[in-house]
């Protein structure tokens, strides 16, 4: 006689199997199901980042205060949703609680940077490029305390192409960074002869009048950094920031070389009675400022070749800047006419100071030889 149990056992495997099959079946859909929104967020948040980086070069922003929703917009950090410790730096401030202070590296460094000078630039498109940069050429960060504030100084005079590109290239770079800054153009009135480092002690005096800054970068306008971690700020020792140019090959051209962009702390350049006022024409001031800066005994502290590498905008010489004739004669006296000849016996008219949208525009007579 043929016993029913085989069969009963059967349909319990089958039916035990069909249970398995959905709920494998069930168990793929919600993982897929998950795993396909989680897609959609980090695709949502990879958007949202790049459009955030884009607004961050050019207003300096600090990123990453929260998480991203599937929505894509920023919410705050789950601590903060759930009551917990979390600061929020912006409601901080509103609630008139001091920031915290910006780290020593900016998180918004982006390294190695492109600088071409074939496409003219507009200041139309500068200004809209950098809506966070306020009137004078002013910014500081909204989420942090800066650690510097910082007076960039450019001496000038006819070379408006030249500070478009400064403009363009450094507001952003200048805002990464997580200054308090303000740029200076400290521009030469009338036909005389050029002095370069008499309107550094102009930018000086000027800027001090505004702010009080504890540092100073002076620039050429004509050089723009390919690298923006190298810091428009200042150092225990002055520093000498265009240490790799193009027009040099990217090398330093002797060892004392301070020209174009240099730094200093308040109390170093003051240390020094600022920088010599009778240097007219082309060549020998950086050098008497290097000499003013080691018969003190300071050193000079220098970024690596590789992020001081810059670009110099190609141009031919100015008007009214031919090399000084006496300039290797006046270097080798810079020790005996330091004391008398600096910020302490500076004289000039100020002709003109304008807050323009994108930098202060102080406009000098500074006499003649
Ligand atoms: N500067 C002006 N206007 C002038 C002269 C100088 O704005 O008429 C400023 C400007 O910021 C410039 C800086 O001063 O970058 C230094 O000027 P410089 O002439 O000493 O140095 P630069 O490197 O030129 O600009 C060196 C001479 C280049 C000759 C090239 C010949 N092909
Ligand atoms: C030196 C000049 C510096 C000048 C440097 C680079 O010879 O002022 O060349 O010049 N010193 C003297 O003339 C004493 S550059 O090639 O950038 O025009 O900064």
């Amino acid at each position: 006689m043929a016993s029913p149990e085989p069969s009963v056992n059967f349909n319990l495997l089958h039916r035990t199997c069909k249970l398995v099959v959905v709920l494998c079946f069930l168990h793929i859909s919600v993982t897929v199901f998950f795993y396909v929104r989680s897609l959609d967020i980090r695709f949502a948040f990879v958007q949202n980042q790049q459009s955030r980086d884009a607004n961050d070069t050019a207003t300096g922003k600090a990123t990453a205060t929260g998480t991203i929703g599937s929505t894509g917009a920023a919410q705050p950090p789950p601590e903060a949703q759930a009551g917990g410790q979390a600061k929020d730096e912006p409601a901080a401030a509103a609630a008139g609680k001091s920031l915290k202070k910006c780290p020593e590296t900016s998180p918004l460094l982006v390294g190695p940077l492109r600088v071409e000078f074939n496409v003219p630039v507009s200041l139309d498109d500068v200004r809209k490029a950098n809506p966070q940069v306020g009137p004078g050429g002013r910014y500081k960060p909204k989420d942090c305390q800066a650690l510097q504030k910082v007076a960039v100084v450019i001496p000038f005079r006819k070379r408006d192409e030249h500070l478009k590109f400064w403009l363009y290239y450094l507001h952003p770079i200048l805002q990464r960074q997580q200054l308090d800054y303000a740029v200076y153009v400290i521009n030469q009135d009338g036909e005389e002869t050029f002095n370069r480092a008499k309107l550094l002690n102009v930018g000086y005096a000027e800027a001090m009048k505004d702010y009080d800054f504890d540092c100073l970068v002076f620039s050429d306008v004509d050089l723009i950094p390919m690298d923006d971690r190298n810091v428009y700020k200042c150092f225990s020792q002055p520093r000498h920031l265009s240490v790799s140019m193009d027009k040099f090959g990217f090398r330093l051209p002797y060892k004392q070389y301070f020209g174009g962009v240099s730094s200093m702390m308040k109390d170093q350049y003051l240390s020094i009675n600022g920088f010599p006022n009778n240097y007219w024409g082309w060549g020998g001031e950086d050098d008497d400022i290097y000499n003013r800066l080691a018969s003190k005994g300071m050193s000079i502290s220098r970024p690596s070749g590789e992020v001081g590498k810059c670009r110099m905008i190609r141009h031919e010489r100015d008007k009214q800047n031919d090399p000084n004739p006496q300039r290797f004669d006046r270097i080798a006296h810079t020790r005996e006419t330091m004391s008398k000849d600096g910020i302490k016996s500076l004289s000039y008219k100020l002709v003109a100071k304008e807050t323009l949208a994108l930098y202060t525009k102080i406009t000098v007579d500074i006499g003649k030889p």
